[in-house]
C-alpha cells in the first residue's frame, strides 16, 4: 500500500514540475466520426465497424436489452407466486399454469444464453481486452464482428420464438418433453446453436490474441488477471460450446424425425440428453463466473490501493477451475438413472472444484487486509460479490454432497444457489465492471453517491429475492411449480417485494449511468488510480487506444500513482522519486507500432 508522505512527496514533485506527469496524447473519441460525416455514414461507420470497442458497445446494448427482456419474465414468474393458486397469468388454472411454465422457460433461456454468457466476455472483454495488452485491436476484428452479427441472429430467432408459440421445456430442452412439446422448440435450438457459434468465434480470438498480441515485457505472469480470467473462459467456450451444438442438432433431428437417440421406443436414452447438456452446460456455467472473477480480480486492488494478494494462485486457479470444470456435469443427474459409483465419483470430483473457487476468495480478502479500502460502486459492487459468491459456491457443495442433493434436487434450493452464483456473483460482477470502466468507455463521470446508493438496493432486493428461496427449498418447494401450499406464501411473498427493490436499484444504477452521458462531469484519464494499460489511453480512447506505446510496468503497483487535484484524477509520475534516474530509461516513449 501506497504510505501517505509518499504520496505527499509525489504530490510535490508533480506541482513542482508538472512535466513529470506521464503524458497521455488526447484524440478524437471511438464514438466520435470526423467532422463531416453524413448521417448515413455515421450509421455505416457503426454498422461495418471493425473497431473492437465499438463492437463492443453494440454487444452491450444488446445484452442489456436480453436482460431487461429477462428480467421481465421474471417478474411475470414473481408475481404468479404472490400467492398459491395460479390466477394471474390465465384464465382458467389450465392457461394459468401452461403460461407459468412459458414465462420461467423464457426468462431462463433468455437470461443464460442472451445475456449471462456473453455480458462480460463480449461487451466488456471486448473493450478491454485489447486496451490491456496495449494492443490496437484483436487479432481477427472481421470475426469479432461477425461473432456480433452471429449474436444477433441467435437474438432473431428467440424473437421469432417469442412471437410463434413461444417455450415451454424449461432452459434445459430436456427429453422427452422438448421432442413432443407444440411450442417453438425448433426456433429456439436454432436460436442457441447459432448463439454458440457467436460465444466459439469470440472464444478463438481471445485465445489468439492473448497468445500473439501481449507486448514486449508483458509475460504471462505480467499479464493482468482480467485476462487470465478471460483466457481460461475462452478455453472452454471454444471446447465446450460445439457438444452443445451437436446436441441441439440431435435433438431437432429426433423431433423432427425420430431418430431414437434419447427415445426409449426407439432404442434411445432421455438421460442421455442430460449429459450431453451438462457435458456443455456445467463447463459453462463456469464461463459464466470465471470472467465475472475476472473483474473483481482487478476491482479489488484499485480500490484497495495495495498489490494483488497471491497473483499466480489466482491464475492458476482460473485455468484450474476451467479444467476441472470439465469433469463434474455427472452431479446434475445424482437423482437419474447413473450408477452409484458414478454419482460417487462425480460427487467426490465436485468437491475439488471449490478449491481453486476459495482460493480466490481467500486472495480476495488477502489483498483487502490493512490495505487503503475506497468504497467506491464498484468496490461495494465487488463486495456484494464476495458475499453472494460465497454463499452461492458453499450451497453448491451442500448440493454436490450426494445425500443431501437427493432432497435438495429440483427444489427451490437448486434455485436459489444457481441465482446466487449467476445473478449474485455474474451479473453482480458485471455491474462491478460497468462502473469502474465506465469513465473510460465513455468519457464521464457518474454520480457516486446515488450509484452506491443504487447498489445499496442492489444488493438487499437480491438477498431478498433469493434467500428465503434456500428455506423454501429446504422445506419441500419444488421448482417449476405454478401452485404451492399456504405454509409457503410468506417465505414467496418475501421474494416477490424483493424482486421490487432489486428492480428498482437496477433501474436507479442504470438511470445513474445514463443521465451521466448527457450531464456528466468530463472523465480524467484515470480517476480510480489504476494501473493496467487501458487507463493509459485518454477517456474515452482513440480509434487506435494508444498513440505512444504503453509502458507495461507491473499492473498492480500503485506506488508510482497520485491524485492530482489539477486533473481531477490520478497521474502517474517519473522519473520515480524514490528509484534510481536509470527508471526513466527503462520506460521509453516510442510511437505505437500498431
Ligand atoms: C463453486 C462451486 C459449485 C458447486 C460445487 C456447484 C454444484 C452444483 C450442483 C451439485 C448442482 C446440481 C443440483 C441439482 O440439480 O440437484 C448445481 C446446479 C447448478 N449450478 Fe452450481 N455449483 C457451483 C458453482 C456454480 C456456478 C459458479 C454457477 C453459475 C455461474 C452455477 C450454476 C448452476 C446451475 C445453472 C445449476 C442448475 C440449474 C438447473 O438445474 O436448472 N453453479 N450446482
Ligand atoms: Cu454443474
Amino acid at each position: 500500500m501506497i504510505s501517505q508522505s509518499r504520496e505527499h512527496s509525489l504530490l510535490e514533485a508533480i506541482t513542482a514540475d508538472p512535466s513529470r506527469k506521464v503524458y497521455i496524447p488526447q484524440g478524437r473519441s471511438y464514438l466520435q466520426n470526423p467532422p463531416g460525416t453524413t448521417f448515413w455514414q455515421g450509421v455505416a461507420s457503426w454498422v461495418f465497424t471493425l473497431d473492437h470497442k465499438r463492437i463492443g458497445v453494440m454487444y452491450l446494448c444488446g445484452v442489456m436489452f436480453s436482460f431487461l427482456l429477462g428480467g421481465l419474465f421474471a417478474g411475470a414468474v414473481r408475481m404468479e407466486l404472490w400467492n398459491g393458486t395460479p390466477d394471474l397469468l390465465g384464465d382458467t388454472l389450465q392457461t394459468a399454469q401452461d403460461n407459468y411454465n412459458q414465462m420461467f422457460t423464457l426468462h431462463g433461456a433468455v437470461m443464460t444464453f442472451l445475456f449471462i454468457i456473453p455480458s462480460i466476455p463480449a461487451a466488456l472483454g471486448n473493450i478491454f481486452l485489447p486496451m490491456m495488452l496495449g494492443a490496437k485491436d484483436v487479432a481477427f476484428p472481421r470475426m469479432n464482428l461477425a461473432s456480433f452479427y452471429l449474436w444477433c441472429s441467435g437474438a432473431i430467432f428467440f424473437i421469432a420464438t417469442l412471437l410463434t408459440s413461444g417455450l415451454d421445456t424449461g432452459w434445459t430442452f430436456y427429453t422427452p418433453y422438448s421432442t413432443t412439446t407444440s411450442t417453438s422448440v425448433i426456433l429456439a435450438t436454432m436460436g442457441v446453436f447459432i448463439l454458440g457459434f457467436s460465444s466459439i468465434f469470440t472464444g478463438l480470438n481471445f485465445v489468439v490474441t492473448v497468445n500473439t498480441m501481449r507486448p514486449k515485457g508483458m509475460t504471462w505472469f505480467k499479464m493482468p488477471l482480467f485476462l487470465w480470467g478471460i483466457y481460461a473462459t475462452a478455453i472452454i467456450q471454444v471446447l465446450a460450446t460445439p457438444v452443445l451444438a451437436i446436441t441441439l442438432v440431435l435433438l431437432m433431428c429426433e423431433r423432427l424425425m425420430g431418430i431414437g437417440i434419447f427415445d426409449p421406443l426407439l432404442g434411445g436414452d432421455p438421460v442421455l440428453y442430460q449429459h450431453f447438456f451438462w457435458f456443455y452446460s456445467h463447463p459453462a456455467v463456469y464461463i459464466m463466473i470465471l470472467p465475472g472473477m475476472a473483474i473483481i480480480s482487478e476491482v479489488i486492488p484499485v480500490y484497495s490501493r495495495k498489490h494483488i494478494f497471491g497473483y499466480t494462485f489466482i491464475a492458476y486457479s482460473s485455468i484450474a477451475i476451467a479444467l476441472l470444470g470439465f469433469l463434474v456435469w455427472g452431479h446434475h443427474m445424482f437423482t437419474s438413472t447413473e450408477s452409484k459409483l458414478a454419482a460417487v465419483i462425480f460427487s467426490a470430483l465436485t468437491f475439488t472444484v471449490s478449491i481453486p473457487s476459495a482460493i480466490k476468495v481467500f486472495n480476495w480478502l488477502a489483498t483487502m487486509y490493512k490495505g487503503s479500502i475506497h468504497l467506491n460502486t464498484a468496490m461495494l459492487y465487488a463486495l456484494a460479490f464476495i458475499i453472494q459468491f460465497t454463499i452461492g459456491g458453499l450451497t453448491g457443495l451442500f448440493l454436490g454432497a450426494l445425500a443431501v442433493d437427493v432432497h435438495l434436487h429440483d427444489t427451490y434450493f437448486v434455485v436459489a444457489h444457481f441465482h446466487y452464483v449467476m445473478m449474485g456473483s455474474t451479473l453482480i460482477a458485471f455491474l462491478a465492471g460497468i462502473h469502474h470502466w465506465w469513465p473510460k468507455m465513455f468519457g464521464k463521470m457518474y454520480n457516486e453517491r446515488l450509484a452506491q446508493i443504487a447498489s445499496g438496493l442492489v444488493f438487499i432486493g437480491f438477498n431478498l429475492t433469493f434467500f428465503p428461496q434456500f428455506i423454501l427449498g429446504t422445506q419441500g418447494m419444488p421448482r417449476r411449480y405454478a401452485a404451492y401450499k399456504p405454509e409457503f406464501q410468506f417465505l414467496h411473498q418475501l421474494s416477490t417485494s424483493g424482486y421490487f427493490v432489486l428492480g428498482a436499484g437496477l433501474v436507479m444504477a442504470a438511470a445513474v449511468l445514463i443521465y451521466s452521458l448527457f450531464r456528466g462531469k468530463k472523465a480524467p484519464n484515470n480517476p480510480w488510480g489504476a494501473a493496467t494499460l487501458e487507463w493509459k489511453c485518454c477517456s474515452p480512447p482513440t480509434t487506435a487506444n494508444f498513440e505512444i506505446q504503453p509502458w507495461t510496468g507491473s499492473p498492480y503497483v500503485y506506488d508510482d500513482f497520485v491524485f492530482d487535484p489539477d486533473e481531477g484524477g490520478y497521474v502517474e509520475v517519473l522519473p520515480d522519486l524514490h528509484r534510481s534516474a536509470a527508471v526513466p530509461a527503462e520506460r521509453p516513449a516510442v510511437p505505437a507500432t500498431h
